[in-house]
């Protein structure tokens, strides 16, 4: 039968095909492992690297934290970058639906605070929060459940033009 090498020929290609143009086994992005990337999350990568509204985030690298199936995680506030104690760490974040964030002061760089306020923004964030006016010292904490699917885009409101900032992706 000389048909099915033929269609077997074809359906190679026409897979390598499906591959260029959606980018199979890629730079990292997800490669197929099912990590999540900025492929995934556009709008977090566009976040924490477009200057315009705010600075950029030197700690991201295009690598997210995957902490997806965990009730709750930390996020340390004031950690090392951005020419100071200036950061978030992780910046960029996936959770699952119903997580508990909390944000932990380290007492550097401080004062510092955690805001979502979409319309300061990208206009593009599904969550609204704020930890109030910001705090020094270590010990302070703040928590929010991310209690629906989407993304949350914040920043801290003094090193914001600095590049502090973070975004979670909620699945
Ligand atoms: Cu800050």
């Amino acid at each position: 039968m000389a048909t099915h090498p033929t269609r077997r020929r074809y359906l190679t290609a026409a897979t390598a095909l499906a591959c260029l143009a959606a980018g199979c086994g890629g730079d990292g992005g997800d490669g197929g492992d099912g990590a999540p990337g900025p492929d995934d999350y556009p709008l977090i990568d566009q976040w924490l690297t477009e200057t315009e509204i705010g600075g950029a985030d030197e700690t991201y690298d295009g690598t997210f934290t995957d902490r997806r199936g965990q009730d709750t995680v930390t996020v340390d506030v004031g950690t090392e970058g951005n020419g100071g104690n200036f950061a978030y760490a992780p910046s960029a974040l996936v959770v699952s639906t119903g997580t508990e964030i909390r944000w932990n002061w380290t007492g550097e760089g401080n004062p510092h605070n955690v805001e979502a306020l979409p319309e300061e923004q990208l206009g593009e964030s599904d969550y609204e929060f704020s930890s109030g006016e910001a705090e020094g010292g270590s010990g302070v904490k703040y928590t929010r459940t991310m209690d629906q699917a989407g993304i949350a885009l914040y920043h801290c409101e003094p090193h914001f033009a600095l590049g502090m900032k973070g975004g979670i992706g909620v699945e």
